[in-house]
């Protein structure tokens, strides 16, 4: 196998995120497991979702859900065997889907095999799979900060070096430099692709794999934007297409989660049809919030049109309003309502891309409310909100900020229905469940979903949805989303408020409405739309 055997897939196709630990519990120890999700594979194939992609399932001591992986070869015992993994994929191929696994190579756990040998020495053999320099207790190599809040240095005593990591302390950076490491992971990605017969990878925090030489300080965070040292640095442009060689040899499908790559500059290089390296990426520019915290639906519908607007010629983009990195969608841009699930949906989800759905957003799952800093364990979020109290923000704003809007409340359990534990476990769940679980459920919000399957549906068998254009109007309102892809006219009012509109630059008459909050027969001269109404339409044939 050679060839793309079906180069336009991702053209066609829906994407469905399962953070595993979350999903289902089959066998009551109250996590997520692969047998549970084996369960609820008929659920996402009655929805019309053509591939998954799960979040990391390798062994790990989980101090990052997972993204410290201490064994690429190995499945970790609380989601299963590699059996299970077997079967897993398996049955994804029997009903028609396909599977994507997280590859995490920017960095490994401290507990992986590498690290635990590089560490003992300087001239261990593993020594540079890793990045050290010289350091004391007092002086770290450079100013660099980790995006966890600490400093991306940790001194190490028995070599008087320190190592660098982007993420927390026990998730050490590899050292792509190194030929001997890229050769373990090009065997690696290999051996997943080949052996073990998956169908791509979602490459995580792929675009910091390369980092610039650290002989400076950043100035200070005001002025030197401290992640431009390893963000899409160059020469990461050969280990992509090393990459690309391997993706390419199994038809993989591929989508890169690339921040700092920009869509004028690198994002069509990245997802050309013909020399991209990836078929997609994700970009991380839209959740966007106002200086109050809550989110900001202009500026995301500004990043959002930027982005279509500069893949239009070239290039590929991911579609995503939830992810287990952001709060859930209906929290920071909506206002808690189906009403806004919907509207949010219909946006997002006829774009130019692929779209990718969250487990639970389909259902119009919501963040979970924490009341305390105790319920969190996650590193991530209580070293950002201890920060943001040290720098003298006020607790009540810092606990909004930094913590009911952390990503750990988009990752509470599914909820399948209203019974205990909202169908989830029989056990004790490993992280609350939200109570709106007895109301927001599969078998509770039939209604959202039944919208997710006509929009699906309609992706699967549009041609202008899949490779169209995309035009957009009203490009300065606020809140109106409206675009038209050519045979297609999609327009949303993303507020509660009441708006309306002349369409006068928009062929009407030449339209018919295809689904939307209310009937419309007609669309009149000018239109108006109550808060979150929806609409689209289709040119008549
Ligand atoms: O670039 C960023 C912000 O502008 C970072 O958000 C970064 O790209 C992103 O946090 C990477 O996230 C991924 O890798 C992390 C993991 O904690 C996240 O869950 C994962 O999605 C480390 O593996
Ligand atoms: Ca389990």
């Amino acid at each position: 196998m050679t060839k793309k055997l079906d180069k336009d897939y991702h053209k066609k196709a829906v994407g469905y995120q399962i953070y595993p630990k979350s999903f289902k519990d089959s066998n009551a120890d109250g996590i997520g497991d692969l047998q549970g999700i084996i369960e609820k594979l008929p659920y996402l194939k009655s929805l019309g979702i053509d591939f998954i992609w799960l979040n990391p399932i390798y062994a790990s001591p989980q101090v990052d859900g997972g993204y410290d992986i201490s064994d690429f070869y190995d499945i970790d015992p609380m989601f299963g065997t590699m059996a299970d993994f077997k079967a897993l994929l398996a049955k994804c191929h029997q009903l028609g889907m396909k599977l994507i696994m997280d590859l995490v190579v920017n960095h490994t756990s401290n507990q992986h095999k590498w690290f635990i040998e590089a560490q003992k020495s300087k001239d261990n053999p593993y020594r540079d799979y890793y990045l050290w320099a010289d350091a004391s207790p007092e002086k770290k190599p450079n100013n660099w900060r980790s995006f966890f809040g600490i400093s991306a240095w940790t001194y190490q005593e028995q070599t008087q070096q320190a190592y660098f990591h982007i993420f927390a302390a026990e998730q050490p950076d590899l050292n792509w430099k190194n030929p001997k490491l890229r050769a373990e992971i090009y065997k690696m990605v290999r051996w997943w692709l080949e052996d073990i017969g998956i169908d791509g990878f979602r490459l995580d925090a792929i675009s910091h794999i390369q980092k610039m030489d650290w002989d400076f300080e950043l100035r200070s965070f005001d002025g030197d934007d401290p992640w431009e040292p390893f963000m899409n640095v160059i020469g990461i442009d050969n280990y992509l297409t090393d990459l690309k060689k391997i993706f390419n040899e199994f038809d993989a499908t591929t989508v890169g989660e690339a921040s700092g790559v920009r869509s004028n500059k690198g994002a069509a290089d990245w997802t050309d049809a013909d020399e991209g390296y990836l078929d997609a990426i994700f970009e991380l520019e839209h959740n966007r919030k106002k200086s109050d915290g809550t989110g900001d639906l202009y500026e995301y519908k500004k990043v959002i049109m930027r982005w279509q607007g500069d893949l239009l010629e070239r290039g590929w983009n991911a579609l995503y309003i939830e992810n287990h990195d952001m709060p859930r969608a209906i929290s920071i841009f909506g206002d808690g309502s189906l009403a806004s699930a919907k509207a949010l949906a219909v946006q997002y989800m006829l774009l130019r891309g692929t779209p990718f759905i969250y487990y639970g957003q389909e259902i119009g799952m919501s963040s979970y409310p924490f009341e305390s800093i105790d319920e969190i364990s996650s590193e991530d979020t209580r070293n950002h909100y201890f920060n943001a109290l040290k720098s003298g923000v006020p607790e009540k704003e810092a606990f909004f900020k930094e913590v009911l809007n952390s990503r750990d409340g988009a990752r509470t359990p599914m909820q399948w229905n209203r019974e205990k534990n909202a169908g989830f476990t029989e056990g004790q769940p490993w992280m609350p469940i939200n109570p709106n679980y007895t109301t927001v459920n599969v078998e509770d919000s039939s209604e959202l979903i039944a919208l997710y399957r006509e929009l699906i549906s309609l992706r699967h068998h549009e041609k202008s949805l899949q490779d169209g254009g995309i035009r957009f109007h009203f490009p300065r309102s606020k809140a109106i989303f409206c675009y038209e892809r050519e045979d297609f006219l999609v327009l949303v009012n993303l507020s509660d408020q009441k708006l309306s509109r002349k369409m006068t630059a928009i062929p009407i008459e030449d339209y018919q409405q295809v689904l939307g909050s209310r009937p419309i027969k007609k669309i009149p001269r000018t239109l108006s739309l109550s808060g979150w109404e929806y609409h689209v339409f289709k040119r008549k044939s």
